[in-house]
């Protein structure tokens, strides 16, 4: 830690022209940080004189929307561009290109994806993606099922879980997604007129909080594969025909489910937020389009999952018929009590989103989140049943329609 500083705008060109062989001699460097997530520094830097452009992200020791009340190992730039590497060897289409990192400043730099824009404020917007769910569906399949004991050796697979241990980016998801919406705690972001319904519908329910645990223990325990481990539309760039998946600093080896579900998690939240603000035409077109986007998530993933097990899975015993449907009902399990989690952390706990937070209108964001809160709680309950994607959709849409 002690080669350790954080970089400033000015400082980022420094060390771009120091350290990176990218930009020409006669460059004229400009740099503009744009980090607006919860962690991180981001910053922009370039070339006034071509159209040639990189992104440094750099950890800062604290987490970024809390300061240094939470302090936090710079170490997780490690993981991201080892995991970068990873998922850059499986599907190298949906990841940005790594130029360089350095470990004593917790930084990589990489590819500019400003052509791009981020899923989450593209879903804003009202903007489709036709190429979307295909793109995601063979990410999510193929990076998992990649580091899966299904596929590598288990010898393999046991020394990647211990270069992946990631204890500090970990309890962050163990205590806001899986315990703290799910008690009065102190670190919930939660507005006054919500705090009866939480009571009621959330921390009064014994019942959900035996089963947020038992998916909490899934999370602990479940080293299925190399997750990215935050993927929320907010870690997606997308244009009409491209896809990157960035951002991937809590991954670890987890229950695939965890993926899967974090991603129709955010798709359901904003399908509440345009079910609540939208005019009628435009509402109705944007509802389908979410829906769709939903259902082809959730059943792209099955299809090629199965897929995918049937033409790569080398251990022995697990090509046994049955098997692979086996595997597959729990991941959709998990999925959907995730997807759960999901909606209720991003409504009560610490780490909101804009889809529902942005919301003007009081009443209107007051009623998405009662929504939020009982959809969520519904898909932990009956995860178990859940099991395809019109039981998914029947569920959305008999409680936030
Ligand atoms: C303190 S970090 C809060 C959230 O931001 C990240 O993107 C993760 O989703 C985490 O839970
Ligand atoms: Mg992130």
């Amino acid at each position: 830690m002690s080669k350790y500083y954080a970089l400033n705008e000015t400082t980022a060109i420094e060390y771009v022209k120091e350290n990176l062989n990218y930009f020409s001699q006669d460059a004229s460097l400009k740099s503009k940080e744009i980090g607006d997530g919860n962690l991180n520094l981001v910053f922009r830097i370039y070339d006034e004189n071509s159209d040639k452009s990189l992104i440094i992200k750099q950890a800062l020791p604290y987490a970024r929307c809390v300061g240094e009340a939470m302090p936090l190992s710079i170490g997780r730039n490690e993981i991201e561009h080892r995991i970068l590497e990873i998922q850059g060897e499986i599907t190298p289409q949906y990841v940005p290109e790594i130029y360089h990192f350095n470990d004593d400043l917790g930084l990589t730099a990489m590819e500019d994806l400003s052509d791009h824009v981020i899923l989450r404020s593209g879903l804003i917007e009202l903007n489709k993606y036709p190429y979307f769910t295909e793109h995601i569906t063979d990410f999510i399949v193929n990076t998992l099922i990649e580091t899966s004991d299904l596929v590598l050796d288990h010898k393999e697979k046991k020394e990647r879980v211990k270069n992946f241990i990631n204890p500090e980016l970990c309890e962050i998801t163990e205590d806001l997604v899986f315990s703290e919406p799910f008690y009065d705690a102190e670190r919930n972001e939660i507005e006054e007129k919500l705090r009866p319904y939480a009571k009621e519908i959330l921390w009064n329910d014994k019942r959900l909080k035996l089963e947020a645990s038992k998916l909490k223990f899934e999370f602990l325990t479940n080293a299925q594969a190399l997750l990215h481990g935050d993927l929320h539309t907010g870690s997606i760039f997308v244009k009409e025909n491209s896809t990157k998946v960035i951002d991937p600093e809590f991954a670890f080896y987890g229950p695939i489910g965890y993926d899967l579900g974090a991603l129709i998690a955010n798709f359901i939240l904003n399908y509440i937020r345009v079910n609540e603000i939208s005019e009628d035409e435009k509402r109705r077109d944007y509802l389908c389009y979410l829906e769709n986007s939903i259902i082809e998530i959730f059943d792209k993933f099955k299809e090629k999952f199965i897929k995918a097990f049937k033409e790569k899975t080398v251990d022995v015993i697990a090509k046994v018929e049955g098997f692979d449907e086996h595997y597959l009902n729990n991941i959709i399990k998990d999925a959907v009590g995730t997807t759960g989690a999901e909606i209720v952390r991003r409504t009560v706990g610490l780490a909101h989103v804009k889809d529902i937070d942005s919301i003007e209108d009081n009443e209107k964001r007051l009623s998405a989140k009662i929504k939020a809160l009982k959809l969520g709680k519904d898909l932990i309950l009956y995860r178990e049943t859940i099991k395809d994607s019109s039981a998914l959709i029947n569920t959305l849409k008999s409680i936030v329609i």
